[in-house]
Formats: structure tokens, sequence, C-alpha cells
């Protein structure tokens, strides 16, 4: 399942499908996995994105996703009889407040697109994933799927959900040739992250990140994630937690100013 050879017509590239690859974390791992020899399908919603990207990356293509659509994720599906790899990446966090006064309806968001969406994209994907030299479903979880933090209710609980996603698929795949693994980020300064989370305020976005040295980069997680899926077939990473030199804990970060 990992490519260990250039690809012949006879041994063609590996397919890696990546969710959320419009920006940020996606983005880079279509691009990282492209240079290891993947054929990557770059999937989101925003295809003016996508196509920027598979116009700049060879082997990499665009394919418009909603993971929070069953019909969109079933299109994906049934173009795909073999999948190597399957990054759930899609998610994000919406909201930072209180358990008492957040919306009902941001925990509910955060849910359809980090857990359902994840396990929509399983489920119809699992046959391709079988097909073949097996596959490998890598989650992109979060320090919050471990941890928790006051005013993150609804984005701990959701990557929670995550990470209990990953462990039971692997309790129920063991056995069959899928691999199972969550890699588990800390501070990652991307562009839109914490933008969204903050609703679009530029000004508390870019006070998570003030003073912090080197948050970790898109690049550093697209990077974990390559060497996740490059082990040989048999070695399987169920978790690997990765923060930035200066962040210790969700709430405990140096900064020098
Ligand atoms: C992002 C890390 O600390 O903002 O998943 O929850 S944190």
């Amino acid at each position: 399942m990992t490519p260990e050879a250039g690809p012949t017509s006879a041994h063609p590239r590996p397919v890696a499908v990546v969710t959320g690859a419009s920006s940020g974390i996606g983005a880079a791992t279509a691009r990282r996995l492209a240079a290891e020899g993947y054929d990557v399908v770059a999937a989101a919603r925003r295809r003016d994105r996508l196509d920027a990207l598979a116009g700049e990356v060879e082997h990499v293509r665009a394919v418009t996703l909603d993971v929070t659509d069953d019909a969109s994720v079933a299109a994906l599906a049934a173009d795909l009889p073999d999948v190597a790899v399957l990054v759930n990446n899609a998610g994000g966090a919406f909201g930072m407040d209180e358990v008492a006064t957040s919306d009902v309806e941001d925990w509910r968001r955060m849910y359809d697109v980090n857990v359902l969406g994840s396990v929509r994209m399983v489920k119809a994907l699992l046959p391709a994933l079988e097909a073949g030299a097996g596959g490998h479903v890598v989650v992109t979880g979060s320090i919050a799927g471990h941890l928790v933090y006051e005013n993150g209710g609804g984005y701990t609980a959701a990557k929670h959900a995550e990470a209990a996603l990953a462990q039971t698929l692997r309790l129920e795949l063991n056995g069959r040739p899928v691999r199972v693994s969550e890699v588990a980020p800390g501070m990652v300064a991307t562009d839109e992250f914490s933008l969204v989370r903050f609703g679009g305020d530029q000004a508390k976005a870019d006070a998570v990140y003030a003073g912090v040295a080197n948050p970790l980069t898109a690049d550093d997680i697209a990077d974990t994630i390559a060497f996740v899926v490059t082990r040989p077939a048999h070695v399987n990473i169920d978790l690997l937690v990765v923060k930035p030199l200066a962040q210790a804990a969700p709430h405990k970060v140096h900064r020098t100013s």
C-alpha cells in the first residue's frame, strides 16, 4: 500500500484521498502525499482552491466534496474502486464559548463535519480501502481529542468522538487489511483554523499565536501524516500527538510577549 518504487503501467500510483484539502493541513498533506508517490484526490467544497492546487501540483486531482452530504460522499466513492489512504482531515472549530452560553448549533455543526464526516467517508470507502493491497485510514484529530479546556466544549467533544471513532474502527477492522491511525496536532498556525473558530475576527485569531516563537505549520502535520502512511504495511501507528515546543498543554503555551 506504500509506494515502494516509481509508478509504472503495471504498478500505478496508489490513490490517497484527502478531505478538507482546499487549505491548511489538508492542502499541505495533498502536496506531500503526491511527492511521496500517491495519486492524490484532493477533496473539499471550495472547487476554485482545489483547482489551483491541482493545477500547481502534479498527481493531485480536484474533486468537489461536502463530507456533511451523503450524496456528495457517495459520488466521490463511486469513482474510486481502490484506495490506499484516506485522510479524514475535513473539520474545524466553530465558536469559543462556555458550555452555559454556547450555541447548540455550533456543537451540531462541529459534530457533523468532524465526526459524522469521517464516519460517512469511512463507510463509503471501506470496500475500496480493502481492495488491492489494502488501505489506511488516517484521522486528523487534535490534542482537543485527548484533553479538554474551558470554552472549548463543543470542539473537544467532537475531537474526543473522532479519537473514539479511530479506536473503535481499529478494533472492528482487526484481521482485515486496513490500518487506522490518528494524528493529533496541537497549535498549528494556519490561515483559517482560528479565523473560522472566531467567526472571522482576525484580531482574536492572531492573538492565539501571539508571542509564540514557532507554532507548528501545516507542513509539519503533513510530514507527520506522510511518516505514518509510509511505514511498512504491518506497522500501525495508533496515535501521534504533535505539539510545538512552546506548547506543553492546550493552556500552557510559552509566549515571548
Ligand atoms: C487544534 C488544537 O488546542 O486549538 O485542534 O484545540 S486546539
